[in-house]
Formats: structure tokens, C-alpha cells, sequence
């Protein structure tokens, strides 16, 4: 047992940094007050839906409802209505806390007003309360909601600190979304828990990351498509000289892109690997050797292995490829709603199944080779389930069949790529196209949307009517 406070540092010391969300700055004194009016305002523990906009409303929402023991669903903003129906018929939040969006589903509505200040009366919370449900896609169907536990909040962002060496001296800038683990928790729990600053630059273009450089921001966040933005504008990117530690996750790193940020601005970047499932397992540390393509070494109470695929073990000499398998205090607490799904995920002996393939070297350090599924699309960061968005375009009249495949692109990763048969004749396959594109933005989200659809008289298959999505290129 605990207090909240616990996880949030910053929020009960003395004096914390400022934290900054595009533009709007409070102190720590002023952002304690103002979450814990909000958490006056929600008794009972009740789960809350937070519409997550890069904004203060947004933190001050999720940080009240962490210091009232409540549990946060962070919901993306731009959910298209399929998904939001499906994340709030899941999750069955009691009520919106902060911006709500133009569909709110009739559920009551708790404001956030940044002026409020309210002493804070601290809640008893136990390791295994839930903070987050944190919803991510899988191969097929809808999106999973993640069960998150204060335990392994803490238990990942302690061993991210420890690995970064990151202090109160620290001012963390980033510009990504503040509905996954990336943003959220490490982007914006992160700073609170060791009392550093925060700047949340809005959007993360190369211009703003300079500018947060040149206001004094020490470490760096981001997905590698932004890094690759950076490392094309040179005059942006030589502002990050000065920073103590540039970090990259979600998504490979290219290498070009490694090494060019290092000519650019004198640092290497430093990887970090992890899932909404697991937290960051991996970490390059500040002390460690950095080296492109490479993620780093488990946080403390994290252990990693290789399996093949009958589940044998595959020798950690840094060139054997296996299925990577990771336990420890920062895996989360099951799917919520989904016993099969949950269960599906972990092995026998108690260790959880990422999907990720990798090789582990002897002295410990990790390389992802990439996902063992091609139903895993990962554009610009994002985690995105191909079934998901065929079921969506299935779902359009003019589709007879499809697939979606995630496609090479140097700017994103992979780019979202729809084969598409249509059900008669197109006569104006652009048209078609960008109605298809819009259909998938308004029921699922804007970032699930195809950046390209192909028509074809029909998919390849093999001799049982699988499709063949390796062909598809
Ligand atoms: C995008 N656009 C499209 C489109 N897709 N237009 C038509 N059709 C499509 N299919 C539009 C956008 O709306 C935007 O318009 C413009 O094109 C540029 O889009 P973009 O190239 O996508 O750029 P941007 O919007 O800036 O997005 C890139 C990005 C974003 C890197 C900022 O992908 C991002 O925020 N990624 C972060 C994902 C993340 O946080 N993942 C962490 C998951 S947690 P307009 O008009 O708006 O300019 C996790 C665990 C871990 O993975 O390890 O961290
Ligand atoms: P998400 O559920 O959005 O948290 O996505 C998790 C997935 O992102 C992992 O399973 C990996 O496939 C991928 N990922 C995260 N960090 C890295 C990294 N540094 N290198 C390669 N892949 C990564």
C-alpha cells in the first residue's frame, strides 16, 4: 500500500520544474493545486475517460484522476465513431474528465479548470490498483484495452530513471500524442515522478524540438519518424547539441538516421524498446554504449529470453534470431474484458509473449529484428492491426474483398497500404480511393487511415485460400 503521491514525485516535493503543454505552463505548486481540485471532484474511485488532446487540460485531468485513485482511459482524439464507441462500450467509464469530444455518449462531465487550486488529501492505493486501461491494437479485431497498475508505473519509470540517470535537473521536451505509453506515461509521469520539468512542444516538428533545445531542455523523446525529420533539417538539429540525451522508441531506428543526427548534432541517440503491455523493458542507458540498430539492456527487475518456435531455448550470442519473451514489475494486468486474449499472451512458465523478434548479445544488449507478425503495422510510431482496418473497409459497399499490408517507407517506417477488390467496375479509382480513406478515418482513427489504395481484380492466395500478404509489396 501506498499513496498516490508515490508515483508523482514532483507533485508533493517541495518544488518541482514547470511543466509546459503547448504553451500553457504551470508550476508544480500550481498543477498539484489544480489536480487536486479535480480529484475533490471524483470520489469514489470511479474510471474516467480523459479525451487526450496534447494539451494542459489533458494532464491535469489524468494527473487528478491518478491522485483520486481513479482509473484513467486515455481516449484518442482523433477516434473516428466505430472506435469510440468500441474503447467507451469497453471500458464503461463513469464520466468524462477534462475536454470531452462532440460525441460524449451522454456520459456526465467533470471540467477541468486550470485556476482551481485545492489542497490535496492524500488516497491509500494498492500495488495492484489499476491506473491506465491504455488501448492498443492486435493482429485481428478491435482494439485491446491495456489494464496498467500503479505497481508497474512505478516499478518502469524507476528503472528508466535509474537507466537515464534522469534527475530534477532534467527538462524533458517531446511533442507526442498523450494517449500511450510513449507520451503519457513516460512523457508526462516521467518529469513528475523525479520533479524535473516538462515541455510538450504541441507537435513534434524539428523547429520546435530546436526551440525547446534552445530554452534549456536537457532530454529528448521521440518516435524514429520524428528523429528522421530532425536529421533532414540540419539547421534545427544542430540546436540538440547541448542536450545531455536524445532517446528513440516505438519503432526501429533506421541506422542513416543514427548516424546522421550523430553528425549533426555530436550525440548518439539512445534506443529504448518496449510495448502498451509491457512498459519499456529495454533501455540503452546513459552510461551504456550506444550502437544503431541496438535498443539496450533490460531496467532493473526486467529479464528477457529467446524462444524458437516449439519453445526451445535460442542462444543469446547476438546473432540467433527467437521470439522475445520478458518478465518482471512492469508487465501489465491482463486485457481487460479479454480472459482468452490475456491468456493467449503468456506461456506456461509465467513469461509474456511480445511478438518481437530479436537477438540478445552475451554481455546482455538487445536487438529488435522486427515483429513475427506482418498483421502489426507500425507507421510513424503508432501500433496498427491490418484486421482492423479490413474489417472496416469490408464494411464499405464497394469492397469485396482486401488486405492491409504495412509497406517500407523511409519517412514512417511503414506506411499503411490497402489492396483492394472492388465489387464492380471503378469508373474513378482516385475518388474511390479517397472515399475509402476517408470511411477508415471516420469509424476508426485518423492515423489508421491507408496513405495508399490499390485496386486488383484479386489477392494472392495459396492452395488454402489464405492471402498471401508477403506478395503484396
Ligand atoms: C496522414 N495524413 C493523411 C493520411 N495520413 N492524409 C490523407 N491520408 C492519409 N492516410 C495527413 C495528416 O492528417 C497530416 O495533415 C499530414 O497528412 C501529415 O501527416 P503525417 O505524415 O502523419 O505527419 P504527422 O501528422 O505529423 O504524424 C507523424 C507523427 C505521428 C510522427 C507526428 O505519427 C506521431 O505522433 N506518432 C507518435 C506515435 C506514438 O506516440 N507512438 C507510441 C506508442 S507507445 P495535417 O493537416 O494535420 O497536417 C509504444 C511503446 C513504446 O509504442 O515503445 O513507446
Ligand atoms: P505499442 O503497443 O504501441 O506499445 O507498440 C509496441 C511495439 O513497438 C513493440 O512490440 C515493438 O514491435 C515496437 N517497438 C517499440 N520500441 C521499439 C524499438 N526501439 N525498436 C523496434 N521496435 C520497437
Amino acid at each position: 500500500m501506498g499513496v498516490v503521491p508515490e508515483l508523482l514525485t514532483a507533485l508533493t516535493a517541495a518544488a518541482g520544474r514547470p511543466v509546459t503543454i503547448a504553451g500553457t505552463t504551470l508550476t508544480s505548486t500550481e498543477l498539484r493545486g489544480a489536480a487536486a481540485a479535480v480529484a475533490a471532484a471524483l470520489p469514489g474511485r470511479p474510471r474516467v475517460a480523459v479525451h487526450a488532446t496534447p494539451t494542459m487540460e489533458t494532464v491535469v485531468a489524468v494527473v487528478g484522476a491518478l491522485l483520486a485513485g481513479a482509473t484513467v482511459v486515455p481516449v484518442p482524439p482523433d477516434s473516428g465513431t466505430g472506435e469510440l464507441r468500441h474503447l467507451l462500450g469497453d471500458s464503461a467509464p463513469d464520466c468524462w474528465v477534462g475536454p470531452v469530444p462532440p460525441e460524449a455518449h451522454g456520459l456526465p462531465h467533470r471540467a477541468v479548470d486550470l485556476a482551481a487550486r485545492a489542497p490535496y488529501a492524500p488516497v491509500q492505493i494498492a500495488d495492484d490498483d489499476l491506473a491506465f486501461v491504455l488501448y492498443t491494437s492486435g493482429t485481428t479485431g478491435l482494439p485491446k484495452g491495456v489494464l496498467i497498475t500503479h505497481a508497474a508505473l512505478t516499478a518502469g519509470l524507476d528503472g528508466l530513471v535509474e537507466a537515464w540517470a534522469w534527475t530534477a535537473d532534467d527538462v524533458l521536451a517531446h511533442g507526442l500524442p498523450l494517449f500511450h505509453v510513449h507520451g503519457l506515461v513516460l512523457g508526462v509521469l516521467g518529469p513528475l515522478r523525479v520533479g524535473g520539468g516538462l515541455v510538450h512542444v504541441g507537435r513534434p516538428t524539428p523547429d520546435r524540438y530546436a526551440d525547446a533545445a534552445r530554452a534549456g531542455a536537457t532530454l529528448f523523446f521521440g518516435v524514429p519518424t520524428v528523429w528522421s525529420r530532425i536529421a533532414d533539417a540540419p539547421e534545427h538539429a544542430a540546436a540538440l547539441r547541448d542536450a545531455r540525451l536524445l532517446v528513440s522508441g516505438s519503432a526501429a531506428l533506421p541506422v542513416p538516421v543514427f548516424t546522421r543526427l550523430r553528425e549533426l548534432t555530436g550525440l548518439e541517440v539512445a534506443e529504448r524498446y518496449g510495448m502498451s503491455e509491457t512498459l519499456i523493458t529495454v533501455a540503452t542507458r546513459a552510461d551504456g554504449r550506444r550502437e544503431a540498430g541496438w535498443v539496450g539492456v533490460p531496467i532493473a527487475g526486467v529479464e528477457t529470453r529467446l524462444r524458437d518456435e516449439h519453445g526451445a531455448a535460442v542462444p543469446e550470442d547476438g546473432e540467433s534470431v527467437g521470439q522475445l519473451e520478458v518478465r518482471g514489475p512492469t508487465l501489465f494486468a491482463g486485457y481487460l474484458n479479454r480472459p482468452d486474449a490475456t491468456a493467449e499472451v503468456w506461456t506456461d512458465d509465467g513469461w509474456f509473449r511480445t511478438g518481437d523478434v530479436a537477438c540478445i548479445a552475451a554481455d546482455g544488449r538487445h536487438r529488435i529484428v522486427g515483429r513475427a507478425s506482418v498483421d502489426l503495422i507500425k507507421s510513424g510510431g503508432y501500433r496498427i492491426g491490418a484486421g482492423e482496418i479490413e474489417s472496416t473497409l469490408l464494411g464499405h459497399p464497394t469492397v469485396a474483398e482486401c488486405a492491409v499490408v504495412g509497406l517500407p517507407d523511409t519517412d514512417l517506417g511503414q506506411r499503411i497500404v490497402a489492396f483492394v477488390v472492388p465489387r464492380a467496375e471503378v469508373a474513378d479509382e482516385a475518388a474511390l480511393a479517397a472515399e475509402l480513406v476517408e470511411h477508415v478515418g471516420a469509424e476508426l482513427s485518423a492515423h489508421k487511415r491507408p496513405r495508399e489504395v490499390r485496386f486488383t481484380d484479386a489477392l494472392p492466395r495459396n492452395e488454402m485460400g489464405k492471402v498471401q500478404k508477403k506478395l503484396l509489396t
